[in-house]
């Protein structure tokens, strides 16, 4: 039967209209049709995936000798790479500095200050300082930052432990990674070898780094008077921090004018997206800067409030009667004290921590798949809360 040539036209361009809406909507989220991006988490689309180039604005760069590393009048500002290391971790720390040397601090220098609560090898600094040539300085943890306080009940701590480890937290019995918490959540900026420095950027054994990154990241957080810098947004384990929020609304309560007027309340609090998450941990999402990564103003914890919320924090028990860590404390005191404009999300630093990345859809990254958030089971998934950051606070 013959189709009258209206209705074939029209039918015509119906298919080229439908297969052009199929192709733009393709286009926009192309996430949606590959493994790396897939969007189980309410991201319309993830911002890894698009073209991702270098911050705005004015960027120091390498011109001539001004970041070598003997220049002592170099323009490197007072920062420092920093990690806190056992010497059994040597094999696992180099592949971690050889990453960050080869896309970034070959290039602008910037010495390395490692720290232990033991004396370092000779072997640990004759290899770390082959893999650099900026300054490597090592550094004894003073006793009195590592020790547990003596407020803190033995008993009551294996007491405790036996509970979490009942709900499966790792490191519950671990004394030492209790102690570890505590120093990076209120101690490490008060080593005598940081007094002079002001920007940290701390590294740990077994992490990656992917994108070669051009510009100096200490001064860009100078320039633009910035706090605090991160790669990786998660969820916690509620059952590791229980009293933690009940304990901080405490502190807030003797303290309102501690709370930032532009603070990320809101992603401290959402109990949207895991309903069940917020309530077991009484009213904390758990959402977090994953801290293995950080760049930071150590004036922040240096200063009146961080300093009073950490020692409230302390004296309550929690880095030992729970498992405290340090990302979620920072994590919240930014949140509530900081304005939200001064933390920033490197997005073009492809970063990975076993079992998740952050990795930009760069030329300038190699060695791992944009968008791709994590490896391993699809559970992991779950973890990620970028998509309730990027929803209250934003991508800055
Ligand atoms: N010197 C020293 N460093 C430690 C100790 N415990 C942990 N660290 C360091 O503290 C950082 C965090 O410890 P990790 O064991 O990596 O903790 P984590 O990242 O939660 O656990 P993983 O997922 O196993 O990596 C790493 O840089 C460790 O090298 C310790 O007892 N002494
Ligand atoms: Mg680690």
């Amino acid at each position: 039967m013959a189709i009258a040539r209206p209705i074939r036209m029209l039918s015509a361009a119906s298919i080229i209209l439908c297969l052009f809406l199929f192709f733009q909507i393709r286009k926009e989220s192309p996430s949606l049709s590959t493994k790396p991006g897939k969007l189980t988490n309410g991201m319309k689309s993830d911002p890894l995936l698009e073209p991702t180039g270098e911050p705005s604005g004015r960027l120091w760069r390498v011109e001539g000798n001004n970041y070598a590393p003997d220049n002592t009048n170099s323009a490197r500002t007072n920062a420092a790479l920093i990690s806190l290391v056992r010497n059994e971790e040597l094999d696992e720390l180099i592949p971690s500095m050889r990453d960050l040397e080869r896309t970034w601090n070959s290039k602008f220098n910037y010495p390395w200050i490692f720290f232990n609560d033991k004396p370092f090898t000779e072997e640990f600094k004759k290899r770390t300082q082959a893999e650099t040539k900026a300054k490597c300085q090592y550094e004894l943890v003073p006793k009195e930052h590592w020790d547990v306080p003596e407020w803190i009940d033995m008993k009551l701590f294996e007491e405790s432990a036996n509970i979490l480890e009942e709900k499966k937290i790792q490191y519950s019995h671990k004394l030492s990674y209790h102690q570890m918490c505590r120093w990076n959540s209120g101690m490490f900026y008060r080593h005598p070898a940081l007094e002079k420095y002001r920007y940290y950027w701390r590294v740990e054994p077994k992490v990656q780094f992917f994108c070669d990154v051009d510009y100096d990241v200490f001064r860009y957080m100078e320039d633009r008077n910035l706090t605090y810098g991160f790669t990786i947004n998660l969820f916690d384990a509620p059952a590791s921090i229980p009293t933690l929020w009940p304990t901080t609304q405490e502190f807030l309560a003797a303290h309102p004018e501690y709370l930032s007027e532009n603070n990320m309340l809101e992603w401290l609090t959402d109990s949207t997206r895991r309903p069940d998450h917020t309530k077991e941990a009484n009213g904390y999402s758990t959402c977090h800067f994953w801290s293995n990564f950080e760049i930071g103003d150590m004036e922040f914890f240096r200063g009146k409030k961080y300093e009073d919320y950490f020692n409230h924090l302390d004296r309550k028990g929690g880095f030992f009667y729970e498992r405290w860590g340090d990302a979620p404390v920072h994590s919240i005191a930014l949140g509530l004290f900081e304005d939200s404009a001064k933390v920033h999300w490197f997005r073009d630093i492809g970063y990975r921590h076993i079992p998740y990345f952050n990795c930009p859809n760069s030329p300038k990254c190699k060695g791992c798949t944009p968008g791709k958030f994590f490896e391993g089971a699809d559970f992991l998934a779950k973890e990620d809360c970028r998509p309730n950051y990027f929803k209250y606070v934003g991508t800055h």
